[in-house]
């Protein structure tokens, strides 16, 4: 049997042996690492006609070993395990891919030294107020990189849902403005190619985790983009998405293997049901449907349990942090992928960067579900999250409905009243990040029926609340969605992003009375803000709003300071009592109003103007 045996195997491996042009190496991901990292064993992917074939070697380096060499049933891939020690001096690897006929391929690969700061930089936090865009919207620094050959979806601005040519360019030109209004941290949807043939301006289908959309710039310029943010005191937070990736993903074309992504014998959707999360009574069906379905044909739902593509994702996002330098990250769809690597993935990042923030988007209105997910909450099935900050979706929901609904035998603001008092569900309600709307919904001027005064109220209660306020781009000139809900439509362009546009909304050319007045509103409150640490740190405590009256209020307070949060929603002046806020306040209220300039002296009642908030300094 045995000589047999032999001459199959021989015969078997000259058919799968290719000659020596062949063989190529195309990709090789990460594309290089440091030293000195936490993560110091790598998986390496390299892919490549025939690779599979050939048998890697490393010259040796101090330091660093090749401790193991992984095949996969497509012959196009190698992964390469490796360990690079703790003091290892940064320099070039020498790899060699050889084949038993002789065939040598080189391949060079950089061990870099890690930058200054990079271990400690700080996570945006409660101190930071965060500016959302859209960055094929915000502004067309570039008006050259709007087609870029090989990629179809090409640049219309009459289609709503086509790209416009907003980039990377055009929001590090309007740092400046973003700065000036108060910001402090800016999150941009998914910067990475998406070579998808329509829709690919929203960013959620990637189709190389290692290279920004050419439309948008370049690797380097995301890295600008981070530096000129550092040198305006700054943040940047990248959007991330590793539950799926897009259909025209260049390893779709070709997958190592049949479980690199999760594939059913025929398309099925995820059921989006968050309750099977905690449900006791979950079916294995609706688990498997939950966390496998995918979101959308165009996006195939990855296999996270597949070991290889789980550190092929960690990889990724710390690859991102050191590369250029972001202070945060937004994940996508956080509870889709597997639940076990989330966490495994959460923790990787933390451990490197012990002060970094990552932000989830659990996109429900229980708080019982969103508290699931932050770090240190003792959940019933013993899962174990390390995410320290979610969405607040719960509170975003709850500010809308008190802002829109009238006054029933309750006042409408018993909705953020009660979500709010549910904070006790949160191991760290300080660290949620609170919106009043974002790319995904109506913009808040929409959902608040195009309401000049119930907008304000919006952007005083996000900007003095409990949590990390983000605002999504051009709320500050009342961008609205009228038509529709469509999302291109939500997304519009910032006006004055675009050369000739008659409105300029960063030079103010154009802007109507009423919104240059919201943006000069906006401006003030942030400023403010970001000037008052006690709206970063300090305590909260909120008045039961009475049955009878549209006035809610909640105190924002420290060792040093008071500050008093008040909302008449009602159509009329009130002269509103203030006996029931006593037990912080005293008997007598003095102090001033943030945003008109008011001082009180030793008041035990205050005028309220109709449909308005006061931000009162306590003295
Ligand atoms: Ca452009
Ligand atoms: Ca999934």
């Amino acid at each position: 049997m045995r000589p047999i045996f032999v001459s199959l195997a021989i015969l078997f491996f000259l058919a799968q042996t290719p000659s020596l042009a062949q063989q190529t190496i195309s990709r090789v991901e990460p594309p290089n690492w440091w030293v000195g990292m936490e993560l110091n064993t790598i998986e390496i992917l390299v892919y490549g006609r025939e690779i599979g074939a050939l048998v890697p070697s490393l010259e040796s380096y101090p330091g660093v070993q090749l401790t193991k060499v992984k095949t996969v049933p497509n012959n196009n891939y190698l992964f390469l395990t490796l360990h690079i020690a703790p003091e290892t001096t940064p320099g070039n690897l020498k790899f060699v891919f050889g084949g038993e006929n002789g065939q040598r391929i080189p391949y060079t690969y950089p061990l870099l030294a890690r930058e200054d700061g990079r271990k400690n930089s700080i996570g945006f936090n409660s101190s930071d107020a965060i500016y959302l865009i859209t960055p094929d919207r915000f502004a067309n620094g570039n008006p050259g990189n709007d087609n870029v050959e090989g990629l179809t979806d090409k640049a219309d601005r009459s289609d709503k849902g086509g790209r416009h040519g907003g980039d990377l360019e055009g929001i590090i030109k309007n740092l400046d403005y973003i700065d000036d209004m108060g910001f402090t941290a800016i999150w941009m949807n998914p910067v990475l190619e998406n070579a998808m043939p329509k829709n690919s301006y929203h960013g959620y289908a990637t189709t190389d985790y290692y290279k920004v959309d050419p439309r948008y710039g370049s690797n380097a310029m995301f890295k600008e983009l981070c530096n000129e943010a550092k040198d305006r005191g700054m943040k940047v937070i990248m959007d991330m998405i590793v539950n799926h990736c897009g259909l025209e993903h260049w390893w779709m074309k070709d997958l190592p293997s049949e479980d690199w992504i999760n594939q059913w014998p025929e398309y099925t959707q995820t059921n989006h049901r968050k309750t099977i999360i905690l449900d006791p009574y979950a079916s294995q069906l609706d688990t498997r449907e939950f966390f496998d379905g995918w979101f959308v044909p165009s996006m195939p739902d990855l296999n996270q349990r597949n070991a290889s593509m789980a550190s092929y994702l960690i990889q990724n996002s710390i690859w991102w942090i050191e590369y250029a330098g972001i202070d945060g990250i937004r994940m996508d769809t956080y509870p889709y992928p597997d639940m076990y690597f989330m966490a495994d993935w959460t923790k990787a990042i933390m451990d490197e960067y012990p002060n970094f923030n990552i932000v989830g988007e659990e996109w429900v209105t229980r708080p019982t579900i969103v508290s699931y997910w932050q770090k240190g909450k003792e959940n019933s099935n013993g899962y174990t999250s390390h995410l320290k900050s979610l969405m607040d979706f719960p509170l975003q929901h709850a500010l809308v409905t008190s802002l829109v609904s009238e006054k029933t035998w309750s006042s409408s603001w018993v909705h953020v009243y009660e979500v709010l008092g549910q904070d006790y569900l949160y191991p760290d309600p300080k660290n949620l990040v609170i919106f009043p709307d974002n790319h995904d919904m109506s913009r808040i001027f929409t959902q608040l029926n195009e309401d000049v005064d119930l907008l304000k109220m919006a952007l005083v209660y996000t900007a003095t609340m409990r949590g990390i306020p983000q605002f999504y781009y051009g709320t500050e000139v009342l961008m609205k969605n009228r038509e529709s809900d469509d999302h291109g439509l939500i997304r519009s362009d910032f006006p004055g992003g675009w050369e000739g546009d008659k409105i300029n909304a960063f030079s103010g050319e154009g802007l109507t009375p009423a919104e240059k007045d919201m943006q000069s509103f906006f401006k003030k409150l942030l400023n403010w803000r970001k000037d008052t640490p006690t709206l970063h740190t300090g305590k909260l405590m909120q008045f039961s709003p009475k049955n009878d009256t549209e006035i809610y209020a909640f105190f924002r307070y420290d060792d040093d300071r008071k500050i008093m949060v008040i909302f008449n929603k009602e159509a009329t002046e009130v002269q509103h009592t203030l006996d029931q806020y006593q037990e912080i306040l005293g008997t007598t209220l003095s102090g001033k109003d943030v945003l008109s300039g008011t001082t009180f002296e030793q008041v035990n009642s205050l005028r309220i103007p109709a449909r308005t908030a006061m931000i009162i300094e306590v003295n």
